[in-house]
């Protein structure tokens, strides 16, 4: 987080390299999933047991899961033992299909609201929540909304801090306490300072936690409760930022954590450099929720508003 606060302090200028396409920074993805689907399907004459064996192996070992891939495989199945499928070509392009379709939700997240509109971000340490809360922040500003921060990650003098300077350089208000304070009472100040100024949007940041800790689980629901208190739309997203490069392990995150707090939509990081990107499939199967944005590099441009086409062609084309 320090890193990307400093990085962006002054420039928001883009280097060549940052400019790299989506499918550039999907390459890992697209090496292991993309480019293995093709070589085991493309070319192939006739579906059988075997070539079934081998696309649900590389399914799984592309983070896809096992649940999402038997489900894709039995469809498969059917639709080979019915003779819809007349080679290898038209499966991977079958594949293709029901993949994209997983990710089709709601997708789009628009802070659209009477009053202030408020994302409250949580998830794990290090999963990318400050960092994705930045580049949100500089996004929907460049769209002309006003937006506050909430520093609800009390734990860290320095994570406070961060987001005072980062706000203050970027003309983005930052409402925080002193360390320690109560997390539910520095977001419900800044909810009200926001409602005050009429403020677009507000974004609540929170410490990083696991679901196992039972405490910090309750302080997540308490700032939703005093929210809802005043507002009971609000918070109008709780959106869940996972490192997608721990692959099976953000699939777990995400099912913990809907659990607890249930989650309206969820932020996949670090897409690029990771081969584990099929788990957006298994997440967005296995929760039945919308990915609203793809982070794919550190820099204040690398959040993508998340399209199922483009991620899908990404990984395929
Ligand atoms: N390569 C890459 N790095 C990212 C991406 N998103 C975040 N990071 C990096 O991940 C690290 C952690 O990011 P933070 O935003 O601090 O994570 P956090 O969830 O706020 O962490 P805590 O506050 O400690 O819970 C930083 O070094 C970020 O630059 C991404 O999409 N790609
Ligand atoms: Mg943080």
């Amino acid at each position: 987080m320090l890193n990307f606060f400093k990085k962006n302090q002054n420039k928001d200028i883009q280097t060549d390299a940052n400019k790299a396409s989506l499918k550039d920074r999907l390459s890992k993805s697209k090496r292991r999933l993309g480019d293995g689907l093709s070589s085991i399907l493309i070319g192939k004459k006739q579906i059988d047991d075997e070539l079934l064996d081998e696309l649900e192996i590389l399914m799984i070992s592309s983070d896809i899961g096992i649940q999402t891939t038997d489900k894709i495989i039995e469809s498969v199945r059917k639709k080979a033992s019915r003779k819809e499928l007349k080679d290898g070509d038209s499966l991977y392009q079958l594949i293709k299909i029901e993949l994209e379709e997983l990710l089709v939700h709601n997708n789009l997240l628009e802070p659209v609201s009477d009053s202030t509109f408020v994302i409250l971000v949580v998830g794990i340490n290090g999963a990318g929540k400050t960092t994705t809360i930045g580049k949100l922040a500089k996004s929907f500003q460049s769209q002309g909304k006003t937006v506050m921060l909430a520093a609800g990650d009390t734990f860290r003098a320095a994570a406070v801090e961060q987001l005072q300077i980062w706000g203050e350089r970027n003309n983005i208000s930052v409402v925080a306490q002193k360390t320690g304070a109560d997390a539910a009472s520095v977001v419900y100040d800044a909810y009200q300072s926001a409602t005050a100024k009429k403020i677009d949007v507000l974004i609540a940041d929170t410490a990083g936690r696991l679901h196992t800790q039972d405490n910090l689980m309750q302080e997540l629901e308490k700032i939703k409760r005093v929210l809802k208190k005043h507002n009971e739309n609000t918070p109008h997203e709780t959106m869940l930022v996972i490192d997608g490069s721990s692959g099976q392990n953000a699939l777990q995150q995400a099912k913990e954590f809907h659990k607890s707090i249930k989650l309206s939509g969820i932020t996949v990081t670090k897409l690029d450099g990771t081969a584990k990107g099929g788990v957006l499939f298994a997440i967005s199967d296995a929760l039945n929720l919308p990915i609203r944005f793809i982070g794919v590099g550190e820099a204040i441009d690398d959040l993508k508003p998340f399209d199922a086409e483009e991620f899908v062609n990404a990984l395929f084309d």
